[in-house]
């Protein structure tokens, strides 16, 4: 797990993404489907953005980017002890939407270097190691989740 110091960092460079978090959302949604095109093709209702444009001017992606932030930062502030907001994610994703591990390593990669770009004196080593390391555990715990849901 991470001390109580790596979680206030954690949280503390959550409190910085928090007001604006739609746009740290379009931006991590966006430059998964840039990085990683396979994922874009996992969502019926993004097959037609098929220019950069498009996608960053869909409110449909903004507003993804915003429910997964949400999601996610929720997990973050229960510290590990996530359980109950993990349960149904892992179940969702995969039993009902089918995304790999893989995929999820993917998008926490790219959650730590947008943070990084928007918040450059905010987000400094210490910060980025916690972070890594709570986005980690998180990634952990979905992969056991989606054994036990069979996937
Ligand atoms: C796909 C990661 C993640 C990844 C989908 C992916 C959308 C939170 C991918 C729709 C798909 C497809 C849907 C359905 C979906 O369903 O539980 O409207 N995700 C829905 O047709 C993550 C991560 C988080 C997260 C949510 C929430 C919902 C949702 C909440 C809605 C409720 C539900 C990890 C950061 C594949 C592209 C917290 C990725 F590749 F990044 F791992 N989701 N999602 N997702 Fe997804």
């Amino acid at each position: 797990g991470l001390s109580d110091d790596e979680w206030n960092h954690v949280l503390g460079i959550w409190a910085k993404v928090e007001p604006d978090l739609s746009a740290h959302g379009q931006e991590v949604i966006i430059r998964l489907f840039q990085l990683h095109p396979e994922t874009q093709e996992r969502f019926a209702k993004f097959k037609n953005l098929t220019t950069i444009d498009a996608l960053k001017s869909s409110e449909e992606v903004k507003k993804h980017g915003t429910t997964v932030l949400t999601a996610l930062g929720r997990i973050l502030k229960q510290k590990n002890n996530h359980e109950q907001e993990l349960k149904p994610l892992a179940e969702s994703h995969a039993t009902k939407h089918k995304i790999p591990v893989k995929y999820l390593e993917f998008i926490c990669e790219i959650i730590v270097k947008v943070i990084a770009e928007k918040h450059p004196s905010d987000f400094g080593a210490d910060s980025q190691a916690a972070m890594k390391k709570a986005l980690e555990l998180f990634r952990n715990d979905m992969a056991s989740k989606y054994k036990e849901f069979g996937f």
